[in-house]
């Protein structure tokens, strides 16, 4: 049963496009009926409704159930969902002529968590993971007239999930991303990956996939602005591969996110893409980008919008997020802990923001369950993806403040190798949380080899929230990671907004707590010889059930820099001053 699964994901995964949105598509989105199941009874919904003869005595409609929005999370939209978690079946009728030379794929832009979806009443696809995109050929299945689509969608913690049982945010369930059927030609170009040669600025690489394995097609890539007109063939695979020398290319960079229009076309197919091109790199403990030392001025940021208590959905969620990230000051955003919509990055990198992109390998996983490798390793093939063509893709993460145990580094081991084969052109990261002051050695010290394996570590590190200050901040050295780049991947406290002292009781709550945490802590990192930038936790409060303070959490999580009704906090202004003069 378990291989079973694994064959149809991948076989999803197999047929999956670019972040190209190039194509004629019909938008799904909009009000799907729903059906709470809550015990998994699943008595034909599948199906939904028919013309059922006399002695059908089937008990199921979904046509009069009522409606959910799409996209958006389940648990804002009704009272009685606000903390569902289980099973609801989504449902819609949509009319179409099909047209016999072409091919219609469902795509699914994210569905939290586990998605089995059918069109007139036949399995297509199943998904795991809520945030990672998937489609699924639909035309044989399609007809002239009405059709039905129908989605389970699951959103139940399990111990083999990832995430798994517990993690800091909100779980969201429901089709909370943009749900399209794209319509391409029967025989289509499936894949592209254009991106600049790793070390050069003068070469760009270029694989093309077509959607049959045929050998001797021609494929055409024009870049008009560089006056680059390419001829591929395919091999027998159907995939085409050039190597481009460029000259005078514009590298795309926070102070001119530069893009270029590239044009893809077949005898039946056309495409065209803004592709920005760009190198990032490390030499020795540094980051450099386009051959040039950076200093990663970020913010994380969760993919909520938490003055509405629900998830973003939409580009107009992603423009008030990325909006306030801006106006901080950032030249680099962590997508925590998962990846999010394709809104959000092609937002980023038209702002000229680069981007961490992780997969949610958050704290307890369960490290030793290979099925659990299986849905990790997908994830991150998933991910790289979807976004291989974003240049403001910089780093891709691999996991998030996980124990250093053996069947950790054999799942990370794998992950990071997967990874590797998937993509050589970014830099691999992850954010841990085992650098401790040693007193002895009077510093602190790394206490995870695993970190010799990534180009770039990240190490979160809650001094002054979590863990007291062993001394003055100016005092402490640090010697961590010394030959890696290092990244501060989070750091802060929890303030209340509007709640004010003096700033030195801990559980104040109040804004000069938070501000002096910040304060302490830039103080410190001036000390860190290897450290390439810093990424605040967090830019906005985010909704967590595991924040039971009932006067101040109200079940957010207050590390954010933005209180949840969108008022900058104390320590906004000091990240915003130390981003300005660096
Ligand atoms: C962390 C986690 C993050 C939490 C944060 C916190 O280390 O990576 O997901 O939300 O700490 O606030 O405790």
């Amino acid at each position: 049963m378990r291989r079973k699964i694994k064959l149809i994901c991948l076989l999803i995964a197999a047929n999956f496009q670019a972040n190209a949105q190039p194509r004629q598509e019909i938008s799904l989105n909009g009000e799907w009926n729903s059906v709470i199941d809550q015990y998994d009874t699943n008595r034909g919904l599948a199906r939904g409704d028919r013309p059922w003869g006399k002695n059908d005595r089937e008990e199921h409609s979904i046509d009069d159930a009522p409606m959910l929005h799409v996209p958006g999370d389940w648990n804002s939209q009704r009272e009685e969902l606000k903390y569902y978690e289980g099973t609801i079946w989504y449902g819609r009728h949509i009319t179409l002529t099909p047209e016999s030379d072409k091919r219609y794929l469902l795509r699914f832009g994210g569905v939290s968590y586990r998605a089995r979806v059918y069109v007139n009443g036949t399995q297509v696809a199943t998904h795991e993971g809520s945030f990672t995109e998937f489609e699924a050929d639909v035309t044989a299945q399609l007809r002239a007239g009405d059709n039905y689509i129908a989605v389970r969608v699951n959103n139940r913690r399990e111990r083999d999930a990832i995430p798994a049982m517990s993690f800091d945010w909100f779980n969201y369930g429901g089709i909370t991303r943009d749900v399209t059927l794209c319509v391409v030609p029967s025989h289509y170009i499936s894949d592209y990956f254009i991106q600049l040669d790793k070390h050069r600025a003068d070469l760009i690489h270029a694989r093309v996939n077509l959607s049959d394995s045929v050998a001797g097609e021609t494929v055409n890539l024009y870049i008009p602005e560089l006056k680059k007109s390419v001829r591929m063939t395919t091999d027998d695979t159907g995939t085409a591969y050039a190597d481009i020398p460029v000259k005078r290319l514009v590298r795309w960079c926070p102070a001119n996110p530069k893009l270029y229009k590239v044009r893809l076309t077949t005898s039946t197919d056309t495409v065209s893409e803004d592709i920005g091109f760009r190198n990032i790199e490390v030499r020795g403990t540094q980051v450099l980008l386009n051959g040039e030392p950076i200093f990663l001025k970020g913010i994380n940021i969760h993919e909520e919008i938490p003055m509405q208590k629900r998830r973003a959905c939409t580009e107009a969620d992603a423009i008030r997020l990325l909006d306030e990230a801006q106006a901080l000051g950032v030249n680099m955003i962590r997508l925590a802990h998962y990846q999010q919509s394709r809104y959000m990055v092609c937002e980023a990198e038209r702002r000229g923001i680069l981007l961490w992109q992780e997969i949610p390998v958050w704290q307890a996983i369960d490290f030793s369950n290979t099925s659990t490798q299986d849905k990790a390793v997908l994830m991150l093939q998933e991910t790289i993806r979807r976004d291989k063509n974003r240049c403001a893709d910089c780093f891709w993460g691999i996991a998030n403040e996980t124990r250093n145990t053996p069947e950790r580094n054999h799942f990370l081991a794998r992950l990071l190798q997967a990874g590797r084969e998937t993509d050589t052109t970014r830099l691999f990261v992850a954010a841990f949380d085992l650098a401790r002051f040693d007193r002895q050695q009077d510093k602190f010290v790394m206490k995870d080899d695993f970190y010799h394996n990534l180009d770039v570590v990240g190490i979160n590190k809650y001094m002054g929230w979590y863990e007291g200050w062993p001394k003055a901040p100016k005092d402490i050295r640090w010697d961590v990671c010394s030959d890696k780049p290092l990244l501060i991947s989070e750091f802060g406290g929890e303030a209340k907004y509007g709640i004010h002292d003096n700033g030195d009781v801990a559980g104040s709550w109040s804004e000069e707590f938070q501000a002096r945490i910040y304060q302490m802590n830039l103080e410190m990192f001036a000390n860190i010889p290897n450290l390439v930038g810093i990424c605040p936790w967090i830019l906005f409060d985010f909704r967590s059930p595991t924040r039971l303070h009932q006067t101040f959490q109200e079940g957010f999580n207050r590390k954010g820099l933005v209180g949840d009704k969108g008022e900058r906090k104390q320590a906004w202004h000091i990240i915003h001053n130390y981003y300005k003069e660096r």
